[in-house]
């Protein structure tokens, strides 16, 4: 294992020293204690905080009283817009490539370090509760309690030291159960040794069931429809228009808009997903379905008799879709805000770093799509809080470009551990007032690898700085290959792809330009 502290252009040993001492008040290099909220899916239109419109009639008082009193990333990206290959980002901090987990399912290179093996070694209590979600042992851990796969949202299973390596199915809604558990890690741990806690929700992951007590919340509202609901990916190529991820072809009335009275109808019962649904049915409690039947029967019934077509049913489908999705915020947000609580209520706050973020971003609506993947605003970007304790500036934004490679060397530093030489990514903490360093990167790379894959979205890679984004497609063989260039200022939705005009040609070459670098430089061996 490569132990030399990065020097040069990245961390320097006195940076290092200047960043755990510069909140006011607290020890010079006293190591914090790190609390990780990773959410699944959880796109930053829907936390208040972000300003989107949607998230106006949805607030999430919790999450926005982090942002309240930490920094606020507005350019906060992913490498690799999907769950197994983010996390793998975050316990190595290295590209998709370079740790092995470019897709769902198989992948991780074991024989990376993980920045919490690191962590535990200098003597930190370290737990991860909730969504895992690679096929290796949580490494580096002295507590897990982790869900089985993408975990179920009412009666999960969960597996844990204690259980020999067995799920063990418990009652209730996974969000507040992954709390519950990330609460008895606080409370059992050893008080005298700082601690680093991951607390991954399955929340608000496809297919988006909401919590008994919020089945019906939101009824009532029109959700406001994205500028881009209608796209039809005109000046695109192939990508977009061959994706499987459209609100009105994809989304199933079934399984993913809960009308059950369909799963029996001649045109509906052999749609995808209905096994599933029934297996979901099939777990719960009598109590629970009875709820859950209590509130959807009305609103389904009344769908059916309407018999909705063409747009009509389209905007049904979305009305639907974002009311199930934000009951599942609420609960989110319910259950940040009681472990804060908790965090006050023993004095740790002044000795914390509590991070609120989620695998990835996704669509609501944009574009006419749900699910994320592609490199395009709403997947790419994920939301990101950082609350330092003791800050000098609260409640301030930053707009530097920052990765969730990032994480690994930010948690390291903030334990005064050095970072490995090995590592990617670059530690946040000298962003902590929300100005960006001298030295800070000016663009990113992103690639996505997993296709042929549900969803159909075309591998790709590209290169992003503060204006503009050029993305190349590559499928298998025999499709064609494209390219997309986006000015971001001017055409924030993305829909007037440049690639190609003359006026861009000086922009196209220097973005071409940083993509072979990027491509060179990091080894990249497929696009
Ligand atoms: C499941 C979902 C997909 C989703 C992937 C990846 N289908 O396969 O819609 O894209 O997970 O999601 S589901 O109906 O079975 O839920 S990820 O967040 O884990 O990357
Ligand atoms: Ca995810």
């Amino acid at each position: 294992m490569n132990r030399l502290v990065k020097t040069g252009a990245l961390l320097t040993p006195a940076i290092l020293l200047t960043a755990c001492s510069a909140s006011k008040g607290s020890e010079p290099n006293r190591p914090l204690n790190i609390v990780h909220i990773m959410t699944d899916d959880h796109s930053f239109q829907t936390i208040s905080a972000y300003g989107h419109p949607i998230s106006r009639l949805a607030p999430t008082p919790n999450i926005d009283r982090l942002a309240s009193e930490g920094v606020l990333f507005r350019k906060a990206f992913v490498e690799n817009s999907l769950s197994t290959p983010s996390r793998a980002c975050l316990m190595t901090g290295l590209y998709s490539h370079q740790n092995g987990q470019r897709r769902l399912g198989k992948g991780i290179d074991t024989t990376k370090v993980f920045f919490s093996e690191l962590l535990h070694e200098a003597g930190y209590q370290t737990g991860v509760v909730g969504k895992w979600h690679m096929q290796c042992e949580p490494k580096g851990f002295d507590f897990y309690h982790v869900l089985w796969d993408q975990g179920e949202y009412y009666n999960p299973e969960f597996k844990s030291p204690e259980s020999n390596g067995k799920y063990v199915k418990e009652e209730g809604y996974a969000t507040t159960l992954t709390t519950d558990h990330a609460l008895r890690f606080l409370e059992e741990r050893d008080k005298d040794k700082p601690f680093c806690l991951l607390v991954h929700h399955k929340a608000p992951h496809r297919n988006w069931m909401p919590e008994g007590k919020y089945l019906d919340l939101y009824e009532d509202v029109e959700f406001p429809y994205p500028e881009t609901f209608y796209d039809d990916y005109a000046t695109r190529g192939e990508a977009a228009h061959k994706q499987e991820m459209r609100i009105d072809d994809d989304m199933t009335l079934v399984y993913d808009l809960k009308v059950d009275e369909l799963k029996q109808t001649d045109e509906y019962k052999n749609e995808w997903g209905n096994k599933m649904w029934n297996s979901i049915l099939a777990r719960m409690t009598d109590e629970q379905r009875d709820a859950w039947m209590a509130a959807y029967t009305p609103s389904n019934e009344k769908f059916i008799k309407q018999n909705l077509k063409g747009d009509d049913l389209l905007r049904w489908k979305y009305q639907r879709y974002l009311k199930d999705y934000l009951r599942c915020i609420k609960t989110i947000d319910d259950e940040v805000g009681r472990l804060i609580d908790y965090l006050e209520k023993e004095g740790l706050m002044d000795n914390t770093i509590i991070v609120y973020t989620s695998d990835q971003g996704f669509y609501m609506g944009e574009h006419g799509w749900f699910d994320k993947r592609f490199m395009y605003e709403e997947s790419l970007r994920t939301p990101l809080i950082i609350r330092y304790p003791n800050a000098e500036k609260r409640g301030i934004t930053c707009d530097a470009l920052v990765q969730n490679i990032d994480y690994a060397p930010t948690y390291l530093t903030a334990a005064n551990v050095p970072i490995p030489e090995s590592m990617t990514g670059r530690a946040l903490i000298p962003l902590q007032n929300g100005e960006k360093p001298q030295n800070w990167r000016e663009d990113i790379y992103y690639h996505y690898y997993d296709y042929p894959a549900i969803h159909q979205v075309q591998r790709h890679d590209g290169v992003r700085d503060d204006r503009y984004k050029l993305i190349h497609f590559y499928g298998e063989k025999g499709e064609a290959n494209s390219n997309e260039l986006y000015d971001l200022q001017k055409d924030p939705n993305e829909v007037n792809n440049i690639y190609g005009q003359t006026e861009y040609a000086d922009v196209q070459a220097r973005l071409q330009k940083r993509l072979d670098q990027y491509r060179s430089n990091l080894n990249v061996d497929e696009f």
